[in-house]
């Protein structure tokens, strides 16, 4: 089963991915948990590429997001998905249509292509969107908090495309929740301002609730 997680900036995925997996590990199954961009070794080099400090043009920033996803897809998502894992993947291919579409004002049919391209048709059988203000979550970011579910407190490098202005980010936010009500069947919306353990919990009941009705779509 392929699980995505979205949301804007600072909303708690990647802190509630590390409980989420832990829970469905012990619960005996097979995880996998990854990120977009940089999910492999040569994603970890776009992944640089794209978020250090420096003028990227709106098509560049596209052109490498997708050249990250289809080498992600090809060599760590559909491999395990094939061998009956469960994927969980902070970042995917909404994350392309809300940043370079409603936020850059690319194309959005056209993204929608170049997803289908880079990804070979594979869509998330579940994606759960981490609703939050993005004033809420950009001061997240620029704070040190002890991370709840590590033992030590971890401050995130602030990156490139946190640096866009509100507006930019506000857009973001919309751009989610206006593409989650296109395809309510595969979209979860939490509210991110809940605890981390809040979100754990109603994360994975939609996910255990998903995979009860789950038969594998994207097993090829
Ligand atoms: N992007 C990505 C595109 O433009 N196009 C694309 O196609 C793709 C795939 C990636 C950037 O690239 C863009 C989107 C991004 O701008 P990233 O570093 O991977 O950059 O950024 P994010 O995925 O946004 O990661 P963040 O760290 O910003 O957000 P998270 O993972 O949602 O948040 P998390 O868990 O790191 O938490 C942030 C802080 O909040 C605390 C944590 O302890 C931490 O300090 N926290 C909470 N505080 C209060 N309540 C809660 N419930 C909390 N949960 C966590």
């Amino acid at each position: 089963m392929f699980v995505t997680f979205e949301g804007p900036e600072g909303a708690g995925k990647s802190t509630a991915i590390r409980a989420i997996s832990a829970q469905l590990t012990e619960r005996g199954l097979d995880v996998v948990t990854t990120r977009e961009p940089g999910g492999g070794p040569l994603g970890q080099r776009i992944r640089q590429m794209l978020l250090e400090e420096g003028s990227v043009s709106p098509e560049t920033e596209l052109l490498l997001f997708l050249a990250d996803r289809a080498n992600h897809v090809e060599t760590i998502i559909q491999p395990a998905l094939d061998a009956g894992k469960f994927v969980l993947c902070d970042r995917h291919a909404d994350s392309t249509i809300v940043y370079q579409g409603y936020g850059r004002g690319l194309d959005l049919e056209f993204l929608k292509a170049a997803n289908r391209f880079a990804t070979k048709g594979l869509v998330p059988d579940l994606t759960l969107l981490f609703d939050l203000d993005p004033k809420i979550g950009l001061d997240r970011l620029n704070i040190v908090e002890k991370n709840l579910f590590d033992t030590e407190a971890k401050r995130r490098d602030v990156n490139r495309l946190d640096r866009e202005p509100l507006e930019f980010h506000q857009k973001v936010r919309n751009g989610f929740l206006t593409i989650s009500r296109e395809e309510p069947e595969r979209f979860v919306i939490l509210d991110a301002e809940k605890t981390p353990e809040q979100l754990v919990e109603e994360a994975l009941t939609a996910i255990l609730a998903r995979q009860k009705g789950h038969t594998s779509l994207n097993t090829r």
